[in-house]
């Protein structure tokens, strides 16, 4: 697992340079899941590919911009990654990030082992999440990461970070949001799910949801590259992840680029999603 690491963080090194160096305009296609790919995508997913098939514990590597596997011969572990998550932010100079779900024995929710995401930022910070979470923030002169702190998040957070489009939302949903803003929730919604659910994080509590849509049941973000990692910090942190009714690692991925609907956060917004959704669940269906 170290090695694994170690990988990553010669990747987003790199990653960072790129993001610094390169062209952030558009290619003419899209990837497995119709999303536009900015150049960046490409680049960012090739240093992501040409580190991780050096590591030998790793058996089997899947990308976010890629329909299959490459499996090798050696090695236990499973790595599922998004190279450059929020990537349509690039041309407005948004921060942007990488994640990366560890897994052994295939990538279902029980199986993620450990998780790690890259924030590149003003500056750079990384997010280990292993039994425990730690911050580590990019030395640019030795080009190096230092240990900052260990992150826990509270029972109760103040912001709110809610995506989807509204006009699609449910409107028990839509309701649950504005009595969150009404009880003094503040918005923090970049587009970035890496930066957004840094923040809460950081800030130690608040909620972050991509729904299920009247147009999208199953949501937009991907289990394996983004919503297990995800789901596996925050309940390590000591906050929770749910799809509305259960906790997202209890999860099967239908397929290497299944979505489902997501909520991350404290305890006490968790609750109110659980009981929010419970409610309303005959509304969900068809
Ligand atoms: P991407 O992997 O193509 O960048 O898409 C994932 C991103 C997340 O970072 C973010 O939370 C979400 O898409 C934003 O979606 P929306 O534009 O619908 O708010
Ligand atoms: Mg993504």
């Amino acid at each position: 697992m170290t090695d694994i690491i170690k990988a990553i963080e010669n990747i987003a090194v790199e990653i960072y340079e790129a993001i610094k160096t390169k062209d952030t305009g558009k290619v003419d296609s899209c990837n497995v899941s119709g999303d536009v790919q900015v150049k960046l995508d490409v680049i960012s997913d090739e240093i992501v590919e040409k580190h991780l098939l050096k590591v030998k514990s790793i058996k089997e590597i899947i990308s976010e911009e890629k329909e299959t596997p490459i499996t090798k011969e050696e090695g236990e572990y499973f790595v599922a990654y998004d190279p450059l998550d929020g990537s349509s932010l690039i041309d407005v100079d948004l921060s942007v990030g990488s994640i990366f779900g560890i897994y052994k024995d295939g990538y279902n929710g029980k199986n993620i082992k450990a998780s790690v995401y890259v924030v590149y930022g003003p500056r750079v910070e990384m997010v280990v999440a292993r039994d425990v979470v730690e911050l580590f923030r990019l030395n640019e002169n030795t080009k190096t990461f230092e240990f900052v702190k260990e992150l826990k998040l509270k029972e109760k957070g103040k912001i709110l970070g809610p995506g989807g489009t509204q006009a699609k939302w449910f409107d028990f949903h839509k309701k649950m949001i504005d009595e969150l803003f009404m009880e003094g929730y503040r918005l923090r919604y970049s587009g970035g799910m890496v930066p957004d659910l840094h923040q809460i994080l950081l800030k130690e509590g608040g909620l972050f949801a991509y729904p299920a849509t009247t147009d999208k049941l199953k949501g937009k973000l991907r289990k394996l590259f983004e919503v297990f990692p995800f789901a596996y910090t925050y309940k390590k942190a000591g906050g929770e992840a749910v799809d509305g009714f259960k906790d997202l690692l209890t999860l099967k991925a239908d397929g290497y680029h299944d979505t489902t609907p997501c909520f991350f956060g404290s305890r006490y917004e968790i609750d109110k999603v659980l009981k929010t959704y419970e409610k309303n669940k005959e509304k969900l269906k068809g």
